[in-house]
């Protein structure tokens, strides 16, 4: 059925060879936004309804351009109707609090506003706004919703670079959708044979002789897209996730993987009436990237649907671009220098942290390393779970090893990060600024560095997830609070625990007095450090301490009423 459905989806595609116009999302300005979601129908094909949501229009989202430093208002009104269209925006990049940062605990029901504000923390840099509700980030963000977010700052303004939004200054939004056999979107069908950019079919733009700046965003569910031109002319990358980069790298293909966003300058100044296309090289990306002609191994471990998807492994165009007359002011030279990035580096007190990426083999189905369901640490995502503490403003290095058969895009809320090295190599330099997603490889280990500042909360958490739609709805995601350093005269003892004996050589009983559950535990030394920690679900606790040095140390109870501290000595 999906084999003649994607048959026809391909003699839709290939019998639509008119260019259209791109679409350019309109520019919203100021500190104050109005963000009504909605729903519509766009038509994909000439006469064909689709049902589709955006904000403030059919598809997509208004591009907000905002300054660093400036206090925004985002007035987000859900006008979705259908039933369970709860939904969520997330601000995809920027670093706010966890309150404003429009994970999956910050709700929005059908007919009612979230007004979070914020102050721009971040660099200049290209950003997206998308939503992110429980189990529901693919099916929203399919249907539609998604929009730039520019920030600007007086670093980036110092330097020559194209800005005329629209003009020579375009985004440029990627996607690939799967369709139903009404020509409804669907999900997680692997038949995503529809191409999109600025959700316009067949898109040309006029583009200007003169230096271009283009800020790619892929945002498909699940396709990874490696960019380039069909002349195979070079670019110079100058921005990746989080900003721009210290020196704009020449290259001519550009990998970019679910949630990423790169900014990159094309020189046309001798390339007048010439008409250049960017494509997707998917003949040439490795394999088990979702694109590459294959992901996962042969039998099983095989997407059948994979196979039956004709946009994999081969190379396909995106954007017809018509080089046109210059602008009055135009730009065209490339600045051999762009903003210094400052790196961490690690310290005595840096917390070192890993992940592991793998199938989940327990709940009833044979493990598909392609096809997955994926998690982390084997634990699916849950609402009402922490799964890791971070301390505020501590250095933390975290390692995220991919044991499956395809590669992930691995999205982390709140912060930027540095990449530290691949399986021990350094990154490639166009992978060394800041980034918030990163692709791991199969059998890949990615270590990152980076620092939670600014914003701590005790119960509201942010997310780490995969940026694959699907993966992230079926439980690929987890959770953490960022929170004070404990110090000594922090701990409050809880008198609803007792613990004995404290002092102790061996080990502390620990139990509770009322019925209040304890769900699992940590030791913490006393800088807040966790050492070792066990998930228990039981009314007393053993915890042995026999391999513990003699000093102080804090036990840290996840209860179900909530978290406990305890002070205790190891003598
Ligand atoms: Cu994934």
């Amino acid at each position: 059925m999906r084999y003649f459905q994607s048959i026809i989806l391909v003699l839709l595609a290939l019998g639509s060879n008119a260019q259209n116009p791109l679409y350019v999302p309109p520019l919203l300005t100021g500190t104050n936004f109005n963000l009504n979601i909605l729903d519509s129908t766009t038509q994909f094909w000439t006469g064909i309804n689709t049902i589709t949501y955006g904000i403030n229009h059919n598809i997509l989202a208004p591009t907000l351009q905002i300054n660093k430093g400036d206090t925004v208002t985002m007035n987000v009104t859900n006008q979705l109707t259908g039933t369970g269209n709860s939904t969520t925006i997330h601000w995809h990049g920027l670093h706010v609090p966890p309150k404003d940062d429009g994970g999956p605990h910050q709700v929005i029901n059908q007919g009612a506003t979230w007004s979070p504000k914020f102050k721009v923390m971040n660099d200049a840099g290209t950003f997206w706004y998308h939503p992110h509700g429980d189990k529901k980030t693919d099916r929203h963000v399919s249907k539609g919703v998604a929009g730039f977010i520019i920030v600007k700052d007086a670093q980036e303004a110092a330097l020559n670079l194209p800005r005329t939004y629209g003009v020579d200054d375009l985004p440029l939004v990627v996607q690939t959708k799967e369709f139903d056999v009404l020509n409804q979107i669907a999900i997680a069908t692997f038949l995503d044979t529809l191409v999109l950019v600025n959700a316009t079919v067949n898109p040309y733009a006029n583009v200007p002789a003169q230096v271009v700046r283009l800020r790619l965003l892929n945002g498909a569910s699940q396709r990874s897209f490696l960019f380039g031109f069909s002349n195979n002319m070079n670019f110079s990358l100058i921005g990746n996730d989080g900003g721009l980069l210290d020196a704009p790298q020449t290259m001519n293909r550009i990998l970019v993987a679910n949630g990423e966003r790169v900014e990159i300058l094309l020189d046309l100044t001798t390339h007048l009436n010439d008409t250049i296309f960017l494509k997707c090289f998917g003949s040439e990306m490795p394999k088990g990237i979702y694109g590459a002609d294959s992901v996962g191994d042969a039998g099983i471990n095989q997407i059948t649907d994979y196979y039956n998807n004709y946009l994999n492994g081969i190379d396909y165009n995106l954007l017809q671009m018509r080089v046109v007359a210059q602008t009055a002011t135009p730009v065209t030279s490339i600045p051999s220098t762009l903003v210094p990035l400052n790196p961490f580096t690690p310290d005595a007190n840096t917390v070192y942290r890993k992940l592991v990426i793998d199938t989940i083999g327990d709940m009833g189905v044979t493990p598909n390393f392609a096809s997955g369901p994926f998690a982390f640490n084997q634990t699916l995502f849950d609402m009402d779970s922490i799964n890791e503490y971070v301390t505020l403003n501590r250095k933390e290095v975290w390692t995220i090893h991919n044991k499956t058969m395809i590669a992930h895009p691995f999205h982390i809320h709140d912060i930027q990060f540095y990449v530290l090295d691949i399986n021990g190599m350094p990154p490639p330099a166009y992978e060394k600024g800041q980034k918030d997603v990163v692709l791991i490889m199969p059998n890949d280990s990615v270590r990152f560095i980076t620092q939670f500042t600014d914003f701590v909360d005790d119960s509201i958490p942010y997310m780490y997830h995969c940026h694959i739609l699907h993966h992230e709805d079926d439980g690929m995601m987890g959770s953490f609070l960022v929170q004070y350093p404990l110090g000594i005269n922090d701990v409050k003892i809880s008198n609803e625990f007792m613990v004995y004996p404290n002092p102790s050589q061996n080990y502390w009983k620990i139990k509770n007095k009322e019925s209040n559950m304890i769900k699992s535990y940590e030791v913490l030394d006393i800088t807040g450090r966790k050492i070792f920690s066990e998930n228990i679900n039981q009314n007393i606790v053993t915890i042995s301490n026999s391999n513990l040095v003699v000093g102080s140390y804090i036990l840290k109870l996840f209860t179900q009423k909530g978290i406990a501290t305890i002070k205790v000595e190891k003598n």
